[in-house]
């Protein structure tokens, strides 16, 4: 029942900044999705006998990979694996399941908020013990095996059927169906204050929750409507599809205008959000105002002992470089730590599992605590809403005070997409090569202070991460910062994030882009990305 089966090695498969991504087409080849799973297996050690999770986000196909991996961890020697209903878990229920359930690891099917479908992307990641997405020396470490393999260990088995809950056996292991949602809910019920929750919807409070005909809306539908007893029709799109309504399951002000729109609009409901293709990303839209998440993550955390599950308070707040500074003030004022990472959530593990940072956030719209080892956008969307209900007040007018009383971080981010990579790394190599001549330089009546290749000491293993993004800082206090994502499919997508403190009540209401104004022409002028990417615009704005 079990082979050993003959392959190629592919040169490609070089995990990014959650696991690895690329088109479907790419995934369909002879052996290709087979070779990722095998080197993942080959980099760990121990598993015999142990139980492995595996979920995805429900995109094209999840259900096929899904088969490939049970054979697989069969084959390999796992005693069990829990696999999500319909092959549906989202990042941060995975994550939690690993833990509740102490298992060996999990592997996630998601390009995340990538889009779906037969030309669209998929992605695999895996996840340790701690529920937390693999460290740089576990990603290094499948990456050489990747280039390394010559087979992969499979069992012949029938299809199992993943959309009956119970056990079955299959070459001598155990898979076990599990409902995907009951464990996470459960969990959020106990961090929150879900009386209060049913308290503030009965009393009338209207949101909007667009689920993006993504991952959470099972979640969304359980919780919010079925639990706190939000009215029918809260959550919208909510019914996972494989290609998601042909839309980018990204919960930006782009591919969610709609959502903005309706919170601008003259009947809005008190609070919006939503949420991405694996769950693990919020948006959080008050009545007449959008939170940027680096806002977000700063009020979140200055609030966060209105909650039963953070009433003790928090042990410290981490944030990924490029997002703003608003928590380091809230960070301050509790006397707790504060540090900064690199992008991507696997550098938050040690932090939170040395309890160092109780608190995290990325700029991407990315929130989460030390309940899991991920993000978690339905998270984010429950902590808000404890608050609005511990408060009373609405979602601007906590805005508005937290500004008046930290002063405002203006931010925002542009992303110029699918630019040619050759030209993307020739804007990034020539501003590296420029770093140590910038400081002490004039720019449109700025000086800049220092400028540095972003590079993280994690305190907890010692460890050490390199060029993570490069920093322009102004006196003042204002920054621009310039790196390329590490999670798109096609070409480059150069990452421009551009930030400005405020601490005068009184111009606290402006634009934020046209307060902003001088740093983004700063930015061109440093970096030349209007003649590097022969943009003049970039493709979205946050
Ligand atoms: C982006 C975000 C980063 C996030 C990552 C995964 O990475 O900037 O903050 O952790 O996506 O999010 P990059 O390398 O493209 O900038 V998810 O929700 O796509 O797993
Ligand atoms: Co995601």
């Amino acid at each position: 029942m079990i082979r050993t089966v003959p392959t190629k090695p592919y040169s490609d498969q070089k995990p990014g900044t959650s696991g690895l991504r690329k088109k479907v087409p790419v995934f369909q080849q002879e052996h290709y999705a087979e070779n990722f799973i095998q080197s993942i297996f080959d980099a760990l050690d121990g598993f015999k006998g142990k139980t492995l999770v595996i979920g995805g986000d429900g995109r094209f196909y999840n259900r096929e990979v899904i088969q490939k991996a049970i054979a697989m961890a069969a084959a390999n020697g796992f005693g069990k694996v829990m696999v999500g209903q319909g092959g549906i878990l989202s990042t941060p229920a995975a994550s939690h399941v690993i833990r509740k359930y102490k298992t060996f690891g999990g592997i996630i099917l998601s390009a995340s908020h990538n889009p779906g479908g037969p030309h669209e992307d998929f992605g695999i990641k895996y996840n340790a013990g701690n529920g937390g997405p693999a460290p740089e020396k576990l990603t290094d470490a499948m990456f050489a095996k990747t280039k390394a393999i010559s087979s992969f260990r499979t069992a012949d088995i029938d299809p199992i059927d993943i959309d009956t809950i119970g056990t079955v056996e299959a070459a001598g292991m155990a898979v076990e169906i599990i409902d995907p949602v009951a464990d996470y809910a459960e969990l959020m019920e106990s961090l929150f204050d879900f009386d209060a929750l049913r308290k503030l919807f009965k009393s009338g409070f209207r949101m909007r929750f667009d689920a993006m005909h993504a991952v959470t809306g099972p979640y969304a539908k359980e919780i919010l409507e079925n639990r706190l007893g939000a009215p029918n029709g809260t959550c919208r799109n909510f019914k996972p599809l494989p290609d998601f309504g042909g839309h980018h399951p990204d919960p930006n002000l782009v591919h969610a205008k709609h959502l903005y729109d309706e919170m601008m609009g003259p009947d809005a409901p008190d609070f919006g959000a939503a949420s991405d293709g694996d769950g693990d990303r919020n948006l959080i839209i008050g009545k007449g105002i959008f939170v940027t998440p680096s806002d977000s993550v700063a009020m979140l955390a200055a609030n966060a002992r209105l909650a039963p599950g953070y009433r003790a308070g928090l042990k410290g707040i981490a944030r990924s470089m490029p997002t703003s500074g608003a928590a380091d003030r809230v960070a301050e004022k509790l006397g707790i730590g504060i540090y900064e990472t690199p992008t991507g959530w696997k550098f938050f593990g040690n932090l939170l599992d040395a309890d160092m940072a109780t608190i995290c956030g990325e700029e991407s719209a990315g929130t989460g605590s030390n309940h899991v080892r991920e993000k978690d956008g339905l998270w984010a969307v429950l902590l808000w809403l404890n608050i609005l209900a511990a408060r009373g007040e609405s979602c601007k007018q906590i805005v508005t005070e937290h500004w008046a009383t930290y002063g405002r971080n203006y931010y925002s981010r542009h992303d110029y997409e699918e630019v040619e990579s050759d030209r993307a790394n020739a804007l990034i190599d020539e501003l590296r090569a420029r770093l140590g001549a910038l400081p002490g330089t004039n720019v449109r009546g700025m000086t800049i202070a220092s400028a540095d290749d972003f590079a993280y000491h994690d305190p907890v293993d010692g460890s050490t991460s390199e060029h993570q993004g490069i920093r322009v800082l102004f006196e003042g206090g204002s920054r621009v910062v310039f790196r390329l994502s590490g999670t798109g499919t096609s070409g480059a997508t150069l990452r421009v994030y551009i930030e400005r403190y405020e601490p005068d009540k009184s111009r606290h209401d402006l634009d934020t882009q046209a307060a902003l104004a001088d740093l983004i022409a700063a930015a061109d002028d440093i970096a030349g990305i209007r003649s590097h990417t022969g943009r003049a615009k970039p493709s979205v704005i946050t």
